[in-house]
C-alpha cells in the first residue's frame, strides 16, 4: 500500500525523496538495532500512521490533531534528568548526546529520529505523498506537515520530561534564547512544574566564533523569568565543559581547550 509513497522527488522546494522508505528503514533501525527493548513496535503500522496524517489534506493546513494518533501509537519514555533541548545548536546537542549516550534530545527518541532533517507534505488531490514539491512554510502557508509535526512532537517530548532537564543555546547567534523559536514557544511552556524542578541552560559559543550572548545577556534573564514565573528553578553555565570538549575535537590547538584552562 505504501509503495505509492515512495515516489518523491528531490525538487526546488526541498521535498524529500523516498521520505516513506526512509521513515520505514529509520524505524527498523531504531526499533531492532539501537534499542531493542522497543523492538515490539510495529513499523509498518507507525509508518502508515504517520503518512495518514497529512495524505489527501491541504498542505497548509495540517492541524495538531491530525497527528494524535502517531502520539498516541508511539509512547516513549525518557528517564528522568536525560531531556536535553537544543535551540540554534542542533549539530552540537547531537553530537554530545552521540558520546553522552544517556542524554536525550527529541532526534534520540523514535518520533524525532524517523523523521530527522526530512521535508514532507500530501495533496488534497490524491492519497499519495506528494511528489515534485512541498509548500514552504510561511504567513500564506503557516501550517505545513512538517512544521506541525515539530511542535507536536515536541510539545509531546517537554510534557513527559522530569527532573532536572537541559537545554543547550547558541551564544554565538543574536541572542541564546528567542521567544519566538521551538524551544520557546512550545517546550518551555509545556514543561510540568510538579515534575521537572530545574532547566540547565548550558550557552556556548563558537570555538575562535564571537560571543554575541552569554548568561549574563538579556535573552536569557527573559528565559530565566519565564521558568521562575513557572515555579522551575532556572541554571545558567557558559560553555558547559563536557560540550566545549566535544567543539574541541575540531580545535584541539585553541586555549580553550587546553586541559589547563
Ligand atoms: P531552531 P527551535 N529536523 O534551531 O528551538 C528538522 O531555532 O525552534 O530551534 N527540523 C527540525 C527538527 C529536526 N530534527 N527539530 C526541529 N525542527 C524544526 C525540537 C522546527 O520547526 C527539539 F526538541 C524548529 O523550529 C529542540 O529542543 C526548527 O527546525 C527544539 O525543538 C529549528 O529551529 C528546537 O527547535
Amino acid at each position: 500500500i505504501w509503495v505509492g509513497v515512495l515516489t518523491w522527488r528531490q525538487s526546488s522546494m526541498g521535498a524529500t525523496d523516498h521520505v516513506s522508505a526512509i521513515v520505514l528503514g529509520r524505524c527498523l533501525t531504531y526499533t531492532r538495532n539501537m534499542h531493542p527493548e522497543l523492538r515490539n513496535q510495529d513499523c509498518k503500522k507507525i509508518l502508515n500512521t504517520f503518512t495518514s496524517a497529512f495524505v489527501s489534506k491541504d498542505p497548509c493546513n495540517i492541524t495538531k490533531e491530525d497527528y494524535q494518533p502517531l502520539i498516541d501509537l508511539v509512547t516513549q519514555t525518557v528517564p528522568c534528568n536525560k531531556t536535553l533541548f537544543w535551540s540554534r545548536s542542533k549539530e552540537l546537542a547531537h553530537q554530545y548526546s552521540g558520546i553522552q549516550k544517556e542524554m536525550f534530545t527529541l532526534e534520540d527518541t523514535l518520533l524525532g529520529y524517523i523523521a530527522d532533517n526530512l521535508v514532507w507534505c500530501g495533496d488534497p488531490r490524491t492519497s499519495e505523498v506528494k511528489e515534485e514539491f512541498c509548500p514552504y512554510r510561511n504567513e500564506n502557508c503557516s501550517s505545513t506537515a512538517t512544521s506541525v509535526f515539530w511542535t507536536v512532537v515536541s510539545q509531546k517530548f517537554a510534557e513527559s520530561a522530569c527532573g532536572t532537564v537541559y537545554v543547550m543555546l547558541n551564544g554565538s547567534g543574536t541572542t541564546a534564547f528567542s521567544k519566538a523559536s521551538t524551544f520557546g514557544s512550545v517546550e518551555v511552556f509545556n514543561l510540568h512544574p510538579d515534575r521537572v524542578h530545574t532547566l540547565h541552560a548550558w550557552v556556548m559559543h563558537d570555538i575562535g566564533g564571537v560571543e554575541r550572548d552569554s548568561c549574563l545577556g538579556s535573552s536569557i534573564k527573559e528565559l530565566k523569568s519565564i521558568v521562575n514565573q513557572r515555579n522551575i528553578s532556572f541554571f545558567c553555565q557558559d560553555d558547559y565543559r563536557p560540550a566545549r570538549f566535544v567543539q574541541c575535537v575540531r580545535h584541539p590547538e585553541h586555549p580553550s581547550c587546553s586541559v589547563l584552562m
